[in-house]
């Protein structure tokens, strides 16, 4: 009797169908489409029942969805918020709903630290960081050059735009030669980059030495309007983008693209035993930094075949 109570005990019952609402900002880019299918990888995985809405990088849709998970009376509700701010008011109501949130990806500026239960997603300031520190190592083999460097922002207002800038700028002010020109949003997606670097390249004032892209995407777009500018991605522009996306590595094999800085789209595991935990109710970290590295072109041929995303 005892072996087969042992038994039982031994084969613990299924977890209970946990219900997550998870918004996500949209369908912009490889890194959204990976991120994507890594949640609903890891909920099919976990057992998790994954109620999922595509924003089309719209807070507005976000809001709606996320009061919509509220009156379905989800367990837990996760989302990656397209832009920092905005968020108090729909995270009261299910904070009042007492439906633990869980962000994503992307942080929020919000008055009460309470209204979120942790943060699963990368450091974009040590991100821009990366690529600034790249900048400086290859300035540094011809000290003196001026270097004109355009910028494509990522999404106007989100954390990764933000905080992509801060750590670059923070770290290229060690070269007084090393100065951005313009800097414009192309909104993360190739059409974006492709339209904004047009514009940069028509602007004819300066000759541009070095595009920084917030994303592998926009980069991939630039890259276009470089070559139809009868220019060489590369070689006439360095090019130093983020993400680390199979696209980026395809580019720089092709020698159009310098360097890219990871940014790990791959937390759909990590978010659905963290969201078992909290619905457990036990104590998780606020903060949950994924790690990631950097990929320069010299090791993309290396690297292109262990890529996941
Ligand atoms: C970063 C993520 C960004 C990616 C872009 O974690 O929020 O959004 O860098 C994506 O490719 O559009």
């Amino acid at each position: 009797l005892a072996s087969s109570a042992a038994f039982g005990a031994a084969v613990a019952a299924p977890a209970a169908p946990l219900v997550m609402g998870f918004s996500q900002v949209g369908a912009e880019s490889e890194w959204r489409s990976a991120n994507t299918a890594s949640i609903k990888a890891a909920a099919k995985q976990d057992g998790v029942t994954l109620k999922f809405a595509d924003a089309q990088q719209k807070q507005e849709n976000q809001v709606k969805a996320i009061r919509s998970f509220i009156a379905q009376k989800v367990d837990v509700i996760a989302f990656s918020p397209v832009v920092e701010s905005g968020w108090d008011t729909v995270l009261r109501e299910a904070k009042a709903a007492k439906i633990p949130v869980i962000l994503t990806d992307r942080a929020v500026n919000v008055s009460d630290p309470s209204l979120f239960v942790s943060f699963i997603g990368s450091d974009f300031v040590e991100e821009g960081r990366k690529a600034g520190r790249w900048l400086l190592e290859r300035a540094a083999k011809n000290p003196g050059a001026d270097l004109n460097i355009v910028e494509l922002q990522g999404t106007v207002g989100s954390a990764p735009a933000l905080d992509r800038k801060k750590g670059f700028e923070e770290v290229i002010a060690g070269n007084p030669k090393l100065k951005i020109s313009r800097s414009q949003s192309g909104d993360f997606t190739r059409a974006k980059g492709k339209e904004v670097m047009e514009a940069f390249l028509k602007a004819k004032d300066k000759k541009i030495d070095v595009l920084y892209a917030h994303n592998d995407d926009m980069a991939i777009g630039a890259i276009q309007a470089i070559e139809e500018a009868g220019l060489k991605p590369g070689k006439d522009i360095l090019i130093i983008s983020i993400d680390g996306v199979k696209g980026a590595f395809e580019a720089m094999l092709a020698g159009k693209l310098n360097v890219t800085v990871e940014c790990n789209p791959l937390l759909g595991p990590q978010l659905m035993q963290l969201a078992r935990e909290v619905v457990a109710g036990k104590t998780v970290a606020k903060r949950i930094t994924t790690l990631e590295g950097v990929f320069p072109a010299e090791v993309a041929a290396k690297e292109l075949p262990n890529r996941r995303y």
